[in-house]
């Protein structure tokens, strides 16, 4: 008897794991019919048409609305020291091509405090190059074969396959990520290159006692409130204490930044650059739900699937959307929109499916009309264009490569060759 009610037990919360855990569709013919918000009409129902009503009303209200739903506010405090060390430079870095700087940004309040270590490749001979800054997922070590890169400290999430365990940065793992990183291509193009790791601002994991997040907290707070900031907007705020530094650098206070990321920093450069306007370029690389994928398309990953999987990567208050996109009052076109009117790139995988290539491609299509108020073109076609055909209009760039959710030297040609012509 106790067996057979163990048994049912058993069944009845396997049944509702199965249940709770909501399935994706890969299904286009299964899209439901849907509207997506206006991008240019205001909140007064009045049509936006030029670009003094985008800039000072429009805007506005469509970075409230991804603030107070979606990634989070970040609360105001000028409590926060920052102190700035240099680490290491050299004048011969990556076979003679680059100078290379590393240097930390310590921000403290009161016992806590976090180490952002960036790391830092300029083309030499190069006055002003534009830099390109991004988070990488293992450590500064990982993205490149040189051994004075320095190792994090901070928490990284086990990696077998890299040689990660015990959550620690080792010389296991030193450039085991480097066909993301092409840093020498990246110089002798004439481009410098910023990258951090990400778990130096906010690490991985639902866990709201680490990171930045406490150095916001008010006495006896523990976690953001339901319309503060989770982790994207962390990630997305460091990029820009980052940028604050490189304005200020003697090396680099004339370039212009390019904020770039992959997938979920692929959304979190999507919000820096929403959030932060003296980032020059942004570029999107496979960000999928919640960076340039449309998420009333509800396929491959959904507003449900991401915030059961991620707890702590956006506000609270996205909960609410979860299953019903019809309800929110954007949607991605409209983050897409906030780059306007600098050059925004949005790419995609064909095998990419969880990311939804197609709904990345119309975000862009759909950002368009912001665009066109400058006179720039973004994706004037509704048709996606074919695999290894990008586009590289002067608003908005994009493109489709054949294979997985990555980044490729191809990836990397198109984003040099858009902002060359662009920035
Ligand atoms: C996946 C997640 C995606 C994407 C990806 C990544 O597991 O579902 O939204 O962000 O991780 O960052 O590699």
């Amino acid at each position: 008897m106790k067996s057979i009610s163990l048994l049912i037990a058993t069944c009845l919360l396997l049944a509702k794991t199965a249940s709770s855990q909501p399935k994706a569709n890969y299904d286009e013919e299964a899209i439901l019919p849907y509207t997506l918000p206006p991008l240019l009409v205001n909140n007064s129902g009045r049509k936006v048409e030029n670009i003094a009503d985008w800039e000072h009303t429009r805007r506005k209200e469509i970075f409230a609305l991804f603030e107070q739903e979606m990634f989070g506010k970040v609360p105001k405090t000028d409590a926060l020291q920052r102190s700035v060390s240099i680490l290491e430079e050299s004048d011969s870095a990556l076979h003679g091509k680059a100078i290379r700087k590393q240097f930390a940004l310590t921000f403290a309040h009161g016992e806590k405090n976090i180490r952002i270590q960036v790391l830092l490749y300029l083309p030499k001979n190069v006055p002003s190059p534009p830099v390109f800054v991004s988070y990488n997922f293992y450590g500064n070590h990982t993205t490149v074969d040189d051994p004075a890169v320095m190792l994090t400290p901070s928490w990284i999430p086990n990696n077998k396959g890299f040689g990660i365990t015990e959550h620690k940065a080792t010389e296991a793992s030193r450039g085991v990520r480097t066909s993301r990183w092409p840093m020498e291509k990246i110089v002798e193009n004439g481009f410098g290159i910023a990258t951090v790791y990400y778990g130096d601002v906010d690490p991985d994991r639902d866990d709201f006692t680490d990171g930045v997040h406490p150095l916001f907290y008010a006495a006896n707070q523990t976690k953001p409130k339901p319309d503060e900031w989770g982790a994207i907007a962390a990630w997305a705020w460091g990029a820009s204490r980052v940028l604050d530094y490189l304005k200020e650098a003697p090396y680099t206070n004339a370039s212009k930044f390019i904020m770039f990321g992959h997938s979920r920093l692929g959304k979190a450069s999507l919000w820096a650059g929403a959030s932060d306007q003296r980032f020059d370029a942004v570029i999107s690389n496979d960000s999928g739900c919640g960076g340039a994928a449309l998420s009333r398309r509800k396929i491959g990953e959904t507003v449900a699937i991401i915030n059961s999987a991620f707890p702590h990567w956006f506000a609270d208050n996205f909960n609410e959307y979860n299953g019903k996109e019809e309800n929110l009052p954007y949607d991605q076109h409209m983050l897409i929109a906030l780059m306007a009117p600098r050059p925004v790139y949005i790419a995609s995988a064909a095998e990419d499916l969880w990311a939804d290539p197609k709904g990345e491609f119309l975000s862009g299509h759909f950002a368009s009309p912001a665009y066109a108020l400058y006179k720039k073109t973004g994706l004037p076609s509704e048709q996606q264009p074919a695999i290894s055909e990008p586009i590289h209009h002067s608003g908005i760039g994009y493109h489709i490569r054949p294979g997985k959710h990555d980044v490729k030297d191809y990836d990397w040609e198109q984003y040099m060759a858009f902002c060359r012509k662009n920035l």
